[in-house]
């Protein structure tokens, strides 16, 4: 579905809910990684580029301080939180995310004093690892600074969703995703430095190359908030603060690794290392124009995130090991892991690899797959 295409439904979701026209409609992409995973909160550098799917926001100024939400996917549970009263804790489930917005914007200083009616649509599976909740919030963010003309730069931007997210849902990501959602361009991969917020455009232009990037939604759901994410997070944040660094980004080399006696934390810090090493690799491998080369390093992505970072799960092999066999270039998990979906290097109108990763979860009594074609889109733009 095309941005334009997509302000329609938005605009007439406003109308069905708050009556007339909304002042304007926002929409922020999905994300997909090509590479770098979980070295974000490590401090590291990550790959990743924008869907063509994702949230649109139509939105409107009040003027009794109310942030009232409706989602199109959610018609039963509108909110109505009085911004006066947000605080991490006082909205729960989906409506989180956008209220969780404007509290981070209030805590920064600025003013949202007569409230919005922000009417919502989405056009991202949710639980697919393809960063719904980072589109939700950069959707809102953009929507609440353009209705309210405050003067942010999408890095702010950034920052304020990521803050949201973390403080006041409470879930502990890092930065990747909406910063991808925000600072992406169409027919690039964004280079991130996570620490010293530093980015880049690196050309990713499959087509061109011949090729084509496929997502596979596994049907396994995840959720980032169910404990497992950030038991890695701590356990890197205990590895770093055995090895002397303060991220796991300053070890120097796999050798040092043996100053950590415990084998889990070892395997940990191995996989951010070497993580770290393939985003370079990936990073010189696009800008001498070679695709086709990337494919080895997305495998050796998912062996460790599958062998030493210990995150995927027995769908995403099964994807791994049938699109690798069917003729893939590469393939490999993406996202947190323990669900959601993977991505796959494949030659274009190839559709053997397809055809071999359905029969093989129908082969394993498992539902379908869904097939999602992975095209480098533009990062998050006001619609209308
Ligand atoms: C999720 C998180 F939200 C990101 O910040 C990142 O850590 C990713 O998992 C793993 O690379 O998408």
């Amino acid at each position: 579905m095309s941005r334009a295409a997509s302000a329609g439904p938005a605009e007439r979701w406003f109308g069905d809910r708050f009556g007339g026209r909304p002042e304007g409609v926002w929409r922020a992409p999905g994300r997909a990684n090509l590479i770098g995973e979980h070295t974000d909160y490590n401090q590291g550098w990550v790959l990743p580029f924008a869907l063509h799917l994702g949230v649109t926001v139509a939105a409107s100024q009040r003027g009794d301080g109310v942030l009232a939400i409706a989602s199109r996917q959610a018609p039963a549970a509108p909110a109505g939180p009085p911004l006066a009263t947000l605080a991490p804790g006082a909205v729960t489930g989906w409506a989180a995310y956008p209220a969780g917005v404007a509290w981070a914007l209030r805590e920064a200083g600025h003013r949202l004093a007569g409230g919005a009616s922000l009417a919502i649509d989405s056009d991202l599976p949710q639980g697919a690892g393809l960063s719904s909740s980072a589109a939700l919030e950069c959707a809102t963010a953009l929507a609440l600074a353009g209705l309210y003309g405050l003067d942010l730069s999408r890095r702010e931007l950034a920052a304020l969703a990521w803050r949201a997210e973390n403080d006041f849902v409470g879930v502990p990501s890092g930065i990747m995703d909406q910063s991808a959602s925000l600072l992406a361009r169409a027919g690039h991969a964004l280079l991130l430095d996570c620490r010293s917020g530093e980015t880049a455009d690196v050309p990713l232009d499959p087509a061109g190359a011949g090729l084509e990037l496929i997502i596979v939604d596994t049907g396994a759901r995840h959720a980032l908030g169910d404990g497992r994410y950030a038991e890695r997070r701590s356990e890197c944040d205990r590895a770093a603060a055995l090895l002397g660094v303060s991220s796991l980004r300053d070890v120097a080399s796999l050798a040092a690794l043996s100053g950590l006696a415990d084998p889990v934390l070892r395997r940990r810090a191995r996989h951010v290392i070497t993580e770290n090493g393939r985003v370079e690799e990936t990073v010189a491998l696009l800008t001498g124009g070679d695709l086709a080369g990337v494919g080895p390093v997305l495998l050796a992505s998912h062996a460790s995130l599958r062998d030493d970072f210990e995150v995927s799960w027995p769908e995403a092999d099964a994807t791994v090991d049938a699109a690798m066999g069917a003729g893939a270039l590469g393939a490999r998990m993406m996202g947190g892991g323990f669900g959601g979906s993977a991505l796959a290097l494949v030659p274009a109108g190839q559709r053997a690899v397809g055809t071999a990763i359905t029969a093989e979860f129908a082969r394993r009594g498992w539902p379908a797959p869904a097939f999602v074609p992975a095209v480098p889109s533009a990062g998050a733009l006001r619609v209308r």
